[in-house]
């Protein structure tokens, strides 16, 4: 008998992915979801976006973690409606739990979603959450190397934003290296080059993630 392991968890994904749809739609809510490795600056950029957004009930933001609610109060003392997931011993936020946390949040003059999946370049990628727009972040200080490294996350985000990149002369990284690995992946890519400390690139990637457009499939 041939058992195929993960079937049944790939059918539960997507009903719970078709039920978080149907309720953002209803609500008339887009969502994106933001991913990158621990630490290259998801939380950082919700604080910068937050002072740059022209009303802050329009935004609410998911915060994904392991452990603690360190980002939620960092992003709720901007103003803006967070609620915390801790994923304990699972690296990227599940369909389900974040379909129950949508349940219970007050999305009223919500427009637009922001998640913070769990620092992770991989598991993240793997999981589709029904998101409209899937945003991967680089940080300079990772390394130019990453998209050859980890090409799935790359492959699958509709915009890759560089961060930190005050810190540029800093480091040795690579932009066209990077980005031209990531083009190489998936042409179709938007970039975005921002730096949360200085607020470089930060007023048009709001602009962009603000005007999501809901996913057509
Ligand atoms: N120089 C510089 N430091 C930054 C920038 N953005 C974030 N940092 C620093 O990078 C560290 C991690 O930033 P976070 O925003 O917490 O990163 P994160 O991706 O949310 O981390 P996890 O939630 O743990 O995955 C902090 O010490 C930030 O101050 C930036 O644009 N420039
Ligand atoms: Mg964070």
């Amino acid at each position: 008998m041939k058992v195929e392991l993960g079937k049944g968890v790939d059918e539960s994904f997507r009903r719970e992915r078709e039920a978080i749809r149907n309720l953002l739609r209803e609500k008339g809510v887009k969502m994106v979801n933001l991913v990158s490795s621990p630490g290259s600056g998801k939380t950082s950029l919700i604080e910068a976006m937050a002072s740059r957004v022209p009303d802050p009930s329009i935004v609410a933001v998911v915060e994904g973690d392991i452990e603690t609610d360190l980002d939620a109060k960092r992003v709720r003392e901007k103003g803006i409606r967070v609620v915390q997931i801790n994923t304990k011993s699972t690296c990227h936020i599940q369909p389900g739990r974040l379909f129950e946390t949508l349940g219970g949040m007050d999305l009223s003059g919500v427009r637009v979603l922001l998640v913070e999946n769990v620092g992770n370049l991989v598991c993240p990628a793997e999981v589709d959450l029904g998101e409209d727009l899937r945003v991967v972040l680089l940080s300079v200080t990772e390394g130019d190397e990453k998209p050859l490294k980890y090409p799935f996350i790359f492959k699958t985000s509709h915009l890759l934003v560089l961060t930190k990149v005050d810190l540029l002369p800093f480091v040795d990284f690579d932009e066209e290296r990077a980005v031209g690995a990531a083009r190489a992946l998936n042409p179709k890519i938007e970039v975005f080059r921002v730096s949360a400390k200085t607020g470089e690139g930060v007023g048009p990637l709001t602009e962009r993630i603000l005007s999501v457009n809901q996913r057509g499939d």
